[in-house]
């Protein structure tokens, strides 16, 4: 087990980190799950700041990421990722996976941010199966910061029971 790499399982929202990422849409207007939870909990400070952002560079595609203020919720910044919607993975879905993680990966780093907590992505609305996920979100994130030193320390938050597991058992595995 990496000792930089950790699970929890609990609310997004509440965790103590420099940076949390928002399982976000391309329209970076708010939603359900997880990015109805951080939207709730931020304030309209982080619309605000979505829409600005859209204003300059449109929709958000799959696998990218932008940053944003955090509003009231007591981190640094928002890391609104878009990732893919399960199509049966003939769709380049695990390639995207990938690089909506990397990409928040680089903006953290790129930020100077030490501690980072990710949904996990794609598994609820856009019904990415949760292993298949799982061991994406743990790869990706492994071999990142095995090439650099940031970011020091990556969470995983969970918010159900078979993805905590799930994400036990792969942390338990490297
Ligand atoms: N903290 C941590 N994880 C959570 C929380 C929370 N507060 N709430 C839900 N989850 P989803 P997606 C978990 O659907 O599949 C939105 O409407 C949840 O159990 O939030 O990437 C967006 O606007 C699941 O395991 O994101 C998009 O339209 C994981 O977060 C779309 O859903 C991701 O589920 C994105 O779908």
């Amino acid at each position: 087990m990496s000792e930089r790499m950790s699970v929890i399982q609990g609310d997004i929202t509440r965790v103590e980190v420099d940076v949390i990422v928002n399982a976000a849409n391309s329209s970076l207007m708010g939603g359900g799950g997880v990015d109805g939870a951080i939207h709730r909990a931020a304030g309209p400070a982080l619309l605000a700041a979505c829409q600005v952002i859209r204003q300059h560079q449109g929709e958000c595609a799959p696998g990218h990421a932008v940053i944003t203020e955090a509003g009231n919720i007591p981190v640094k910044a928002v890391i609104h990722a878009v990732g893919p919607v399960w199509h049966g993975g003939e769709k380049n879905e695990a390639e995207l996976l990938e690089q909506t993680y990397r990409n928040s990966l680089d903006l953290a780093a790129a930020n100077s941010y030490r501690t980072i907590a990710f949904p996990a992505i794609s598994t609820g609305a856009y019904g990415y199966p949760k292993e298949l996920a799982a061991k994406i979100a743990v790869d990706t994130v492994y071999r990142y910061i095995g090439l650099r030193p940031l970011p020091e320390q990556v969470v995983f938050v969970c918010f159900d029971d078979e993805n905590t597991h799930i994400y036990e058992q792969l942390l338990a595995q490297l």
